[in-house]
């Protein structure tokens, strides 16, 4: 646990020069999440494959702290549906985030508990910001390269994965006429 100053190497394209954390999310963690059920099943026996990788710097999880890492989002995509992260609220939902794409090409999707929605493109170079209260998933719309992003949030922040794990998010990214597409989610679930 990290609690002096220290200082890492970010390449653009490239791994940190250092972490304390390396999480690997495959296919078969994604349960429920990709519209096309039966795609995802079919890949799924083929290969439980990584779909992405979070290198974290370990700083407490506590108020005042920062934590922060580099997320690393293969590409490629189960039926028309780009690889994406599982998605989260914060558990302390008044926290918010910031992201900076590093490389490669994708998209942010965002809701409330309230139903508001927003998709933003993320691409080298650009700062994004998720405000608090707002669910957050990366998907990576490139063909392919590794969709890279930065990431700080607040040390309390925690993870709720749970409520989108149940209802999904109201909007997905997809391939449509060769180009990424945002539409409504057709297995989004309304419930409490
Ligand atoms: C944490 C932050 C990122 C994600 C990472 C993977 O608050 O938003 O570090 O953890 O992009 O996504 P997920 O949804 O699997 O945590
Ligand atoms: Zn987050």
């Amino acid at each position: 646990m990290r609690t002096q100053p220290f200082t890492f190497e970010l390449p653009f394209g490239g791994m940190p020069s250092e972490w304390d954390n390396h999480i690997q999310r495959s296919l078969s963690s994604m349960n429920g999440q990709y519209y096309d059920q039966a795609a995802y099943a079919e890949m799924l026996s083929e290969n439980d494959q990584l779909l992405y990788e979070v290198y974290e710097v370990l700083v407490p999880a506590v108020e005042g702290e920062l934590l922060h890492g580099v997320s690393i989002l293969h590409p490629g995509k189960v039926g028309s549906e780009y690889f994406m992260t599982k998605g989260h609220f914060h558990s302390v939902l008044e926290t918010g985030e910031v992201y900076y794409g590093m490389h490669g090409t994708g998209m942010m999707v965002m809701e409330t508990p309230e139903g508001e929605s927003s998709v933003m493109e993320l691409v080298p170079g650009r700062v994004l910001y998720v405000p608090p209260r707002w669910a957050h998933r990366s998907v990576n719309t490139g063909a392919t390269e590794d969709l890279i992003t930065f990431f700080v949030y607040p040390g309390n922040a925690g993870h709720d994965y749970g409520t989108i794990e149940q209802k999904g998010f109201r909007k997905i990214v997809v391939e449509q006429d060769g180009k990424p597409t945002v539409i409504d989610n057709p297995r989004w679930q309304n419930t409490p």
